[in-house]
């Protein structure tokens, strides 16, 4: 067996079942695992290879973990196949993008750091996009080495979803990290997500067993990182895992993943079914059971404050880029009958 038979690859029934007609000679299925400008990293059963990246969709572009078919014979990408699982946000900035973190992830590694980066606003944020994408999420807390008792903030954060794993680590060292040997079995993608400096490429590195991933010390003044890394690759881990190291993100904007906002409030949105009006907004309406729950101290106005603004967020995004897209096609439109009008001319003249 080749290091990279498809099933370590992370190949699945999932994406053999969309092969309906037999492959056509010299074309073989590609794991894509680096994304950069300019070219993509994929690997197939015969090793990783450099192509040109390649349009299939616009609204879908391609991202680390998707699967492709390839054809070996020119190198260059012919399908996209259906992702199992997706992670997205809104790109940061004023531009109203859509932006795909990565596909095909079993499991999410959530890193934030022991010290002034947690946050459990933040860490919400990522839970929710692994719940929309029905994706097992565990927060993984460095530098618990800096710090007397990581274990008030390893409890915070449990609290943040129902049954949320919380690890505390030392992500520099090994045997630390034996408590996520239950994630690394063979052909299991991991994505390895959270803000900058807080140790991504350094748990990387360590799991890997050598340094092959850039990692840099964090500023000494600000504690913030420096964006040490800049794209995103997945690697082979010595287990058979591929562990999907990502640059760090300065800001999670939620977009279309009101279900996974739910999920992580559940003890919330499952009160606010009770609500006297289908449109409650939990803020002065009588009648309004989640009002009444945290009047009754049942659940943390911190955290209702949290998820209705994440609700916010998530439809004003849905909304703009609806919006962004709907123009773009009335641009399609007006191209089209500019295309056609001028044809139309030239048949008359
Ligand atoms: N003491 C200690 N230092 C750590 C730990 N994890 C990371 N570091 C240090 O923190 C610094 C930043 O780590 P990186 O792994 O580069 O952080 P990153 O998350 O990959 O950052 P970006 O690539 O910018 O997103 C490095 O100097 C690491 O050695 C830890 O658990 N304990
Ligand atoms: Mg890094
Ligand atoms: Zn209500």
């Amino acid at each position: 067996m080749s290091q990279y038979d498809l099933n370590k690859l992370g190949w699945s029934n999932f994406f053999q079942q969309q092969v309906t007609e037999p492959l056509p000679a010299n074309h073989v299925p590609a794991r894509v695992t680096g994304v950069q400008r300019s070219s993509w990293l994929v690997a197939t059963e015969l090793g990783e290879q450099k192509i040109s990246p390649a349009i299939f969709d616009d609204e879908r572009p391609v991202t680390v973990g998707d699967w492709l078919l390839l054809d070996t014979t020119n190198e260059k990408a012919v399908f996209r196949f259906e992702s199992r699982t997706l992670f997205k946000r809104r790109a940061p900035g004023t531009d109203r993008r859509l932006q795909l973190i990565a596909a095909n992830v079993d499991t999410l590694f959530v890193v934030s750091s022991c010290n002034q980066d947690f946050n459990e606003a933040r860490i919400e944020r990522y839970l929710a996009i692994a719940h929309e994408a029905e994706v097992m999420a565990i927060v993984i807390l460095t530098k618990a080495d800096l710090v007397d008792d990581p274990s008030d903030m390893v409890s915070a954060a449990a609290r943040l979803s129902p049954g949320l794993l919380v690890e505390a680590v030392n992500a520099l060292d090994r045997d630390s990290l034996k408590c996520l040997e239950p994630w690394l079995c063979a052909g299991q993608t991991i994505a390895v997500l959270g803000s900058s400096g807080v140790g991504k490429s350094t748990l990387t590195n360590t799991l890997m067993g050598d340094t092959d991933v850039t990692t840099q010390s964090i500023r000494e003044d600000d504690d913030k990182g420096r964006h040490t890394t800049t794209s995103r690759n997945m690697y082979l881990l010595p287990d058979g895992a591929w562990l999907m190291d990502t640059p760090g993100m300065r800001e999670l904007q939620l977009l279309d993943v009101k279900a996974g906002i739910d999920d992580v409030f559940a003890e919330i949105s499952s009160l606010a079914q009770g609500c006297r009006f289908a449109d409650c907004s939990h803020e002065s309406e009588p009648g309004c059971s989640v009002l009444a729950a945290v009047e009754g101290g049942e659940i943390d106005a911190k955290r209702l404050k949290r998820w209705r603004k994440l609700l916010r967020e998530d439809a004003l995004n849905r909304e703009s880029i609806a919006d962004r897209r709907a123009r773009g096609k009335a641009t399609g439109r007006l191209y089209k009958s500019i295309i056609s009008d001028s044809h139309q001319k030239k048949g008359r003249s």
